[in-house]
């Protein structure tokens, strides 16, 4: 079944150059880029993103490694979408991620872990409704 995921580049990918890199893993699978752009993150978007983590440990670094700095977003779409990408991107913490994925290849720290994708259809459409507001969903089944 072709559907819809959201996936961000963290400030550490931009930092370090990956953006393309990373982008073309995505491209090279098969996934369409349904829309993309460049955001400035506000420490009220980065803490309603990770509302869900609120109160735990790693909150406050997590808000901060985003707040004040450019991330890029993206709407993909393809067979499994949300399946495929989780796969493609690996473990949250990148000690556990296996080479061959992008949290696997790149990177040792787990908050600055390269990248976020939706873990679900649920959390797709809160995800794209915070950072894509401009988007009516049913503007992407055009
Ligand atoms: P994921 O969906 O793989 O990004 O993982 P989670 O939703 O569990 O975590 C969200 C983000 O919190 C991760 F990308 C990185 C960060 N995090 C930490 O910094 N420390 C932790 O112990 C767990 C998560």
């Amino acid at each position: 079944m072709n559907e819809y995921t959201l996936v961000f580049l963290k400030p550490i990918t931009l930092r370090r150059g990956l953006v393309g890199e990373i982008i073309s893993r995505f491209e090279r699978k098969g996934l369409e880029i349904k829309a993309l752009k460049m955001i400035d993150m506000s420490r009220d978007i980065a803490e309603e993103f990770y509302s869900i983590h609120r109160g735990k440990h790693f909150f406050k670094e997590l808000v901060e490694s985003l707040e004040g700095n450019k991330i890029i977003a993206m709407v993909l779409y393809g067979r499994s979408a949300i399946k495929v990408v989780r796969t493609i991107i690996g473990s949250t913490d990148p000690i556990e991620a296996l080479p061959g994925t992008i949290r696997g290849d790149y990177g040792l720290d787990i908050t600055e872990n390269l990248i976020h994708a939706s873990d679900s259809r649920e959390s797709f459409e809160r995800e794209v409704r915070i950072l894509f507001p401009e988007l009516k969903l049913e503007h992407l089944n055009t």
